[in-house]
């Protein structure tokens, strides 16, 4: 049996020689960054493609993360999720934010709508939830609670390229939605990201937070930042969508393999998926609980020591780093949901090129204990 090694993903990379006409077309153009001609196209092509109106593309999710909160003045307190990676709290920190951890719920993982009330205080302005692994949120009782007292959702969609869920995209919902093209993810640019908005009026904003705050040449509206795609990294993008159906097809085809392959074996829950029409399988986590041989932290070591590099997203807890770990919210009587999962949690690997023969290793390494 082969024994390559085996990581938690892997990026989609296109033949290389469908790359070089993009190149070309780049060099032809010598405009490099600033909203060029593949940036223009990759924005217009991905509206087509995940059935949303406007979207203006980031150099990366995080940095879009920052300029959703500032495009939309959000100040005070953000109720979020301790469940995710850091990257989300921390865009909170770098406004000058508070953030205030609620905890998930047990099944989807994701924030649990019914602990967001009583985190409310004057000082909250929005709720910053994460639609984890790709799993939609509680979408319509988030925005119930929004609406009553008059919050701002941000969604952190990183992982939830391409949902759907049965009105359409789940990138809809709420004011904004923020997505991440990473390396990492189902759909990448190398680096990159996105904010999903509902109005010109809005993208033009963030498209000036994104240029240092500039709407000409003499004029700076705010403090933005440089946020910019460049067309290298759009160029990529334009490519990646001519491949992306056939690569989410490969991961449904992998999660399919899996659940078979793991049902079953006792003490491992494999997390369901529920709430997507469409799915983009993003990451494959289950829970490894206590009637397994073996405790989580034992089977990541076994899956190593057999070149199988899983990872425990999302452990530590956002709250528990030492830049949260302080604050009221983060203490882990106000957490037990999400303490429990992280500590229970593994993300076997999927990936368009895992092939079944490397899937059928990690199902048995993990049904051997
Ligand atoms: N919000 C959420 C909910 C997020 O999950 C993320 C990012 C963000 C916001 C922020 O978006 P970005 O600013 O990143 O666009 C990774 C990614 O760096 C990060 O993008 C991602 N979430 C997070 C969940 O995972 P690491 O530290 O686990 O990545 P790394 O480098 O260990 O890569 C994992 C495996 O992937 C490696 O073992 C091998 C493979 N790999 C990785 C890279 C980078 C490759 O084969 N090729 C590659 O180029 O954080």
């Amino acid at each position: 049996m082969s024994d390559k090694p085996v990581y938690v993903t892997q990026p989609y990379l296109p033949p290389l020689d469908e790359f070089l006409p993009y190149l070309e077309q780049i060099w032809a153009n010598k405009t490099l960054t600033n909203g060029g001609p593949m940036h223009q196209q990759l924005e217009q092509a991905l509206c087509e493609y995940l059935g949303v109106e406007h979207i203006a593309l980031f150099n990366n999710g995080t940095i879009a993360l920052l300029t959703a909160l500032q495009s939309l003045r959000v100040t005070g307190e953000v109720i979020t999720t301790p469940y995710s990676f850091v990257a989300t709290a921390h865009s909170l920190l770098w406004n000058g934010i508070k953030p205030v951890f609620v905890d998930i719920d047990p099944v989807t993982l994701n924030m649990d709508p019914a602990r967001i009330e009583a985190a409310i205080t004057p000082q909250t302005t929005a709720i910053m939830p994460v639609h984890c692994y790709g799993h939609p949120c509680d979408v319509a009782a988030i925005q119930k609670i929004a609406d009553t007292y008059n919050l701002r959702v941000i969604y952190d969609a990183a992982h939830a390229f391409g949902v759907q869920d049965a009105g359409g995209s789940l990138l809809r919902h709420g004011d904004l939605s923020v997505l991440s093209f990473h390396a990492t993810k189902v759909f990448n640019t190398f680096e990159g990201g996105a904010i999903v908005c509902p109005d010109a009026k809005t993208k033009q904003r963030i498209n000036h937070l994104k240029n240092f705050g500039f709407v000409d040449e003499v004029t700076v509206i705010a403090p933005g930042i440089n946020g910019k795609m460049s067309e290298i990294n759009a160029a990529f993008g334009l490519l990646q969508l001519k491949h992306i159906d056939h690569a989410l097809a490969r991961r449904a085809a992998i999660d399919a393999r899996y659940r078979a392959g793991l049902a079953g074996i006792k003490g491992i829950h494999v997390v369901e998926e529920a709430g997507q029409t469409v799915a983009n399988h993003s990451y494959f986590p289950l829970l490894v609980e206590a009637d397994y041989p073996l405790d989580r932290d034992a089977l990541y070591q076994r899956l190593k020591d057999n070149n199988i590099f899983g990872r425990r997203y999302f452990y530590p807890l956002i709250s528990n780093f030492p830049m949260y770990s302080g604050m009221t919210s983060a203490q882990r009587n106000n957490l037990p949901v999400a303490n429990r999962i992280a500590d229970k949690v593994l993300c076997l690997p999927i990936y368009p090129a895992l092939d079944d023969q490397d899937i059928d290793r990690i199902i048995d390494v993990v049904r051997r204990g």
